[in-house]
C-alpha cells in the first residue's frame, strides 16, 4: 500500500492524522495520506516565503523558463508513473489519462516557458507641458507565496496550468491537492527536486478543506493570493477567508454548460461532439455540457443518435482497451449525481437513455459506477437544468429560433462554456458572440490554445488564466516614472 506524505521545504514529512484514499474503481485502498495540520502548513508557508529571496529568488526569466522546461521533461521520463498515479486516484481510462492529463501537464510546463520568455510590460514615454518628457516603465515582481487549491476531475492536469505560471514569475507555490487525488502532486515533488527547483519554492499539503489543510491555507496570514478550481460554494467560502487581508484570487468555478444545435448542422458530428462534451472524463470536466438545445425540426434526430452514443458507453476497468468511462470520483458523489437522477424523474423527465447504476463484474462493484444518463421533456425552470450536477449527464430542450436558443443558454447562474453547432457562418458568429460565457466554440469541444484567456463570469469564477492573463494574476507590476 502506497504512503503518501506532504512536501515542505524540499521534504517529505508526514503529520499527526492520516487519511485513506479509496479506489473509484473497486472500492480498494489506494494510499494512506499524511493530513498536514495547521503547524504543517505554516511550516509550508514560511518555506515558500523564505525561498522567496533565497538562490530562486535571484533567477531570472530564462533560467526560470529552462527549470521550467526540466520540469517538463522530468515527467516526460516518467511519463508511464503519472498516468498510472492518476488512473489509480480517479478510475480514469488509462488512454485518457495518457492523451489530455499528464500530456497536459507536460504542455503546460512548456508553454508558460515561452509565455514568459515573449512576454513583454508597458512602456510609455509621456510628453509634458513645460516640453519635458518622462519615461514610464513597469517591472513584473512576483506576487509572492501563492496558495494553489485544485480538483479531482483533471488532478495534475489543473495542477500545473497553475503552477507553471505561478513558477514562470517568480512566484512559490503551496499546493492544496484534493484528498481524492492526492498521488500526482506528490510524485511531482520528486520531479521539482530533480529538476533543481530549490527548496521551499514547491510545497504540497494533503488534507480536506473545512478544518484541514484548505482553511489552514486560505487563511493564512503570509499567504498573498489564492488561485483555486472547484466548486462554486467553495469559492464562496474562500473569498470570505482572504477578505479580511484584500488578498488576491483567481476563481475558475463551476459550470451549467449549454450546447446548441441548429438544424442545418453536420449531424454526425455535431452528435459525436455532444456524446464527448457529455461523457468525457465520466461528465466530471467543468467544461462538460449539461443542457443541449436542439433547433425542433432536427430534435428526435439528435435525441436518437445520442442516446444511441449513451447507450454505447462501455464503464469496465481503466486498463483494459475496450473501456470507454470509468466511474465517478467516489460512491460520495455518486449519491449526489443518483439524488438528481431521481430529481429529473420525479419532475417529470422522459429517461432517453441511463438513469442508473450500470452492470459492472462483480469485483467492481464497490466501485462509483454510474450510467451515461439523457433527459426530454424538461425546460429550464428544473432544478436539473439549473444547478451543476457534474456526472455523465444531459437535458435536451428544443427551439425554434436562434433568438430562443441564446435567451435558453443564457437563462443561467453560470457563465463558463457552451458549444454552437452549424454551418452557417454568420449563425455561428453571433450566436457564439451573444452568450454570456468565458469560452464559446463553434463545430468543436475543449479545444483549447494555452494562450488563449480561460475562465468563467457569474458563478462560474472571477478572473481568466492562460497566456498573458495569468501572468497578470501571478504577477504585480511596479511602475516607475523617471522625469528625463
Ligand atoms: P471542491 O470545491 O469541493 O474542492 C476543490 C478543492 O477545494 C479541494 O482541494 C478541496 O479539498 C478544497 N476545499 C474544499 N473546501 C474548502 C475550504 N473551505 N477551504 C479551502 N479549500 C477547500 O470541488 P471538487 O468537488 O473537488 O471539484 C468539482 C468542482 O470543481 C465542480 O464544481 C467543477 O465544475 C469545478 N471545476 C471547475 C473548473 C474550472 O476551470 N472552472 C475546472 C475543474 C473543476
Ligand atoms: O484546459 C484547461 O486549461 C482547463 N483549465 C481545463 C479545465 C477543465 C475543467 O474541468
Amino acid at each position: 500500500m502506497t504512503q503518501l506524505s506532504n512536501f515542505v521545504d524540499g521534504k517529505f514529512v508526514d503529520g499527526a492524522a492520516t487519511f485513506d484514499k479509496i479506489s473509484p474503481v473497486d472500492g480498494s485502498l489506494v494510499a494512506r495520506v499524511a493530513e498536514a495540520d495547521e503547524g504543517t502548513v505554516g511550516r509550508a508557508v514560511t518555506a515558500a516565503r523564505r525561498a522567496l529571496t533565497g538562490p530562486w529568488g535571484r533567477l531570472g526569466v530564462p533560467d526560470r523558463a529552462r527549470l521550467l522546461r526540466k520540469i517538463a521533461d522530468g515527467i516526460d521520463n516518467r511519463f508511464e508513473e503519472f498516468v498510472a498515479a492518476e488512473v489509480a486516484d480517479t478510475g480514469k481510462p488509462v488512454e485518457l489519462a495518457r492523451r489530455i492529463d499528464v500530456a497536459r501537464a507536460t504542455a503546460n510546463f512548456r508553454s508558460f516557458a515561452d509565455i514568459i520568455s515573449a512576454a513583454g510590460l508597458d512602456s510609455f514615454l509621456t510628453d509634458l507641458p513645460d516640453g519635458g518628457q518622462a519615461l514610464n516603465y513597469a517591472l513584473r515582481k512576483p506576487l509572492g507565496v501563492v496558495g494553489v487549491i485544485v480538483p479531482w476531475n483533471l488532478p495534475l492536469l489543473l495542477l500545473t496550468w497553475k503552477v507553471a505560471p505561478a513558477l514562470a514569475c517568480g512566484n512559490t507555490v503551496v499546493v492544496k491537492p484534493s484528498e481524492e487525488t492526492p498521488s500526482t502532486a506528490t510524485l511531482l515533488a520528486e520531479v521539482m527536486t530533480g529538476a533543481g527547483v530549490p527548496d521551499g519554492v514547491y510545497n504540497v499539503v494533503h488534507g480536506f478543506g473545512p478544518g484541514s489543510a484548505g482553511e489552514f491555507l486560505t487563511t493564512h496570514p503570509d499567504v498573498d493570493g489564492i488561485t483555486f478550481t472547484g466548486e462554486s460554494g467553495t469559492g464562496a467560502v474562500i473569498m470570505r477567508a482572504v477578505a479580511p487581508r484584500v488578498r488576491p484570487v483567481s476563481f475558475e468555478l463551476g459550470g451549467k454548460n449549454a450546447a446548441i444545435v441548429f438544424a442545418d448542422a453536420d449531424l454526425d458530428r455535431a452528435i459525436d461532439g455532444l456524446a464527448r462534451s457529455t461523457f468525457t472524463n465520466t461528465g466530471q470536466v467543468c467544461l462538460c455540457t449539461e443542457r443541449i438545445y436542439v433547433q425542433r425540426d432536427v430534435f428526435d434526430e439528435v435525441a436518437a443518435g445520442l442516446g444511441e452514443r449513451a447507450r454505447a458507453v462501455r464503464p469496465g476497468r481503466p486498463e483494459d482497451p475496450a473501456t470507454t468511462t470509468g466511474p465517478l470520483i467516489s460512491v460520495r458523489h455518486r449519491e449526489k449525481v443518483l439524488r438528481y437522477y431521481r430529481l429529473a424523474k420525479d419532475t417529470g423527465a422522459e429517461i432517453l437513455a441511463g438513469g442508473s447504476i450500470p452492470q459492472v463484474e462483480p469485483a467492481l462493484q464497490a466501485g462509483a459506477w454510474i450510467e451515461p444518463t439523457l433527459w426530454t421533456g424538461l425546460g429550464n425552470e428544473a432544478r436539473v437544468l439549473r444547478e451543476e450536477i457534474f456526472g455523465p449527464v444531459a437535458a435536451l430542450v428544443p427551439f425554434d429560433t436562434a433568438e430562443e436558443a441564446v435567451r435558453l443558454a443564457n437563462d443561467t447562474d453560470y457563465g463558463l462554456a457552451a458549444a454552437v453547432w452549424t454551418r452557417d457562418l454568420e449563425t455561428a458568429h453571433r450566436t457564439a458572440a451573444a452568450l454570456d460565457v468565458g469560452m464559446a466554440w463553434v463545430n468543436t469541444w475543449f479545444l483549447r490554445d494555452l494562450r488563449s484567456p480561460f475562465g468563467g463570469s457569474g458563478l462560474s469564477g472571477i478572473g481568466r488564466e492562460g497566456g498573458e492573463h495569468s501572468l497578470h494574476f501571478y504577477s504585480e507590476p511596479t511602475n516607475i516614472c523617471v522625469r528625463l
